[in-house]
């Protein structure tokens, strides 16, 4: 008698540390269209759980997104968006050189560029105490810039790579939707094309369910002074050491 075939044992569940903005919303878009089970687990980072001792094991830059798969722990939205295409070998351009370096490229112009601007600007128009002119309108500025970029690209293709939805297009949804917090209502109109390819994004049912995660805890939804405390730790210094000069 031979030994019984043992079936392969399933992949453990991943867990995905979550907040409902942009940066996590790339990530859950990438796993919702991959079909991929996760185990949902809240960050409130307007209550202050990025600086728990638990998630800093997880992600010591204490910011959401993160991703727990069994023994690998990913941090940074677009580590985490290629550690997902390259585990499962979806939404990846063709295997070529001039594919891949488009690919890294625009991964990276989303990570360094559209990501750190439109927060910044977000944040100077928002969040900011008056003088704030000068920082507003640098990061309005480069906000505004790197959004023309992706524009023109989009206008001599369908999605950021070509004719096939990949990880990119991922990344770029992820900030696309706040454009009008970030640089004004009307902006659209000068973003056709980024628009364009926000309106198919959002209509594909993975994009609902991304956008659905926000209920699925009653994260807390104002900036108080105790949300500030936590999300702009640096204001302390400010109390005690009013000038850097
Ligand atoms: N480079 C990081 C940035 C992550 C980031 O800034 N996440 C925001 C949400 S979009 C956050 O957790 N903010 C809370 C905080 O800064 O305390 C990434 O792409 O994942």
């Amino acid at each position: 008698m031979g030994v019984p075939a043992s079936s392969p044992s399933p992949d453990p569940m991943m867990q995905l540390y979550y907040h409902p903005s942009p940066n996590p919303a790339k990530v859950a878009l990438f796993l919702e269209e991959a079909g991929l089970p996760y185990e949902f687990i809240p960050i409130d980072t307007r209550k202050g759980d990025q600086h728990s001792p638990e998630f800093l094991a997880i992600n010591p830059n204490g910011k959401t997104p993160a991703l727990a798969d069994a023994d690998a722990v990913v941090f940074d939205s677009t580590a985490i968006l290629l550690y997902l295409a390259e585990k499962t070998g979806l939404f990846m351009p063709a295997d070529t050189r001039a594919e891949r370096a488009a690919m890294h490229s625009w991964l990276m112009f989303v990570a360094t560029g559209i990501g750190p601007y439109c927060g910044q600007a977000v944040h100077f128009r928002y969040f900011a105490p008056e003088p704030k002119h000068y920082a507003l309108n640098r990061y309005d500025f480069e906000a505004w810039r790197h959004w023309k970029l992706i524009e023109e690209r989009l206008q001599q293709r369908r999605y950021m790579l070509g004719d096939a939805y990949t990880l990119v297009d991922m990344a770029v949804w992820g900030w696309a939707r706040v454009i009008p917090r970030v640089l004004g209502d009307g902006a659209f109109e000068q973003l056709p094309q980024v628009k364009r390819l926000l309106d198919e994004i959002n209509a594909r049912p993975a994009a609902q369910r991304v956008e659905a995660l926000a209920t699925r805890h009653a994260f807390k939804t104002e900036v108080d002074d105790d949300a500030r405390r936590v999300l702009f730790p640096q204001n302390a210094r400010l109390e005690t050491r009013p000038s850097h000069d």
